[in-house]
């Protein structure tokens, strides 16, 4: 095979961050998926720019991408990818920047590969299955905190919003019971800030495949878990997320079943 799936990925995730550095600040026409979903040019031209990488080096794989969804045409392939081209829409397009392209690589339904790149601060997050989590090439452990109260924790929360009014009452609990909470508006970063153990633990109820699959894995190589709410692990399908140290794991989920 003339092209390894990392070398693709991590080509891709840096071509894509460029050109979403370049666009910040000038976000061009912004459309609405939902009353505050946001697309913008720059998620569908990094998508573009993705997915023609991917289909170049390996036309006879699967793609589920977050704009134009399920490729057609190579869905009995056991390869798939996938791909967030813009993870933090909503910063991007204010112009806060904190935000991600996220690409896993999947075959028989486990991921094997996660690269996650932060455009603005030069941070690639990569994973492979066995091998470690690393960031720039440094490797990357989950911390070693084991009391909430002393944990800085992350979540985000849903499109939806009367979804939103069920999800307050989970951040008002973990407000009461931890040192601190962020709300940064990426999942995929948030997952790459457990692994690196700037953050103790993350959750959010609504999440995508393309939000979670590539940082999912990348928790897990730096030692951490990651379940859906019930605390079964993580999957392609699951929509809710809990990623943590392990430690936490299990203080978390008694917070979001006590409702
Ligand atoms: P996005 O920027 O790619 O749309 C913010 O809370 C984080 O969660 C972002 O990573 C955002 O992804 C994602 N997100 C929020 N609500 C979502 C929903 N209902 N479905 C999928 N992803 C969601
Ligand atoms: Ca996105």
């Amino acid at each position: 095979m003339a092209f390894s799936p990392r070398s693709v990925a991590v080509e891709a995730v840096l071509s894509a961050g460029q050109l979403l550095r370049e666009r910040l600040g000038r976000v061009g026409e912004i459309r609405f998926k939902g009353a505050v979903n946001l697309v913008t040019e720059a998620d569908v031209a990094s998508e573009r720019l993705i997915l023609e990488r991917i289909r170049s080096a390996f036309p006879e794989h699967a793609v589920l991408s977050e704009e134009v969804g399920a490729s057609e045409g190579a869905t009995g392939s056991r390869y798939l990818w996938v791909v967030d081209p813009l993870d933090g829409t909503t910063n991007f397009a204010h112009g806060y920047p904190q935000f991600a392209v996220s690409i896993a690589f999947v075959i028989d339904g486990v991921t094997e590969l996660g690269v996650v790149y932060q455009p603005v601060t030069d941070e690639l997050f990569l994973a492979q299955r066995g091998a470690g989590a690393f960031r720039n090439g440094h490797r990357i452990r989950v911390s070693d905190e084991d009391t909430l109260l002393m944990a800085l924790l992350a979540t985000g929360f849903p499109y939806d919003l009367e979804r939103r009014k069920h999800a307050l009452r989970h951040f008002a609990q973990f407000t009461t019971l931890a040192r601190a909470i962020r709300r940064d508006g990426s999942a995929g970063l948030d997952l790459c800030a457990v692994a690196a153990g700037r953050f103790d633990g993350f959750w959010e109820p609504d999440l995508a495949p393309w939000d979670t699959a590539a940082g999912a894995l990348i928790v897990r190589e730096a030692g951490g878990t990651v379940t859906d709410y019930t605390g079964s692990p993580l999957t392609l399908e699951s929509v809710s997320c809990v990623a943590s140290n392990g430690k936490l794991h299990q203080a978390m989920l008694d917070v979001l079943h006590a409702d």
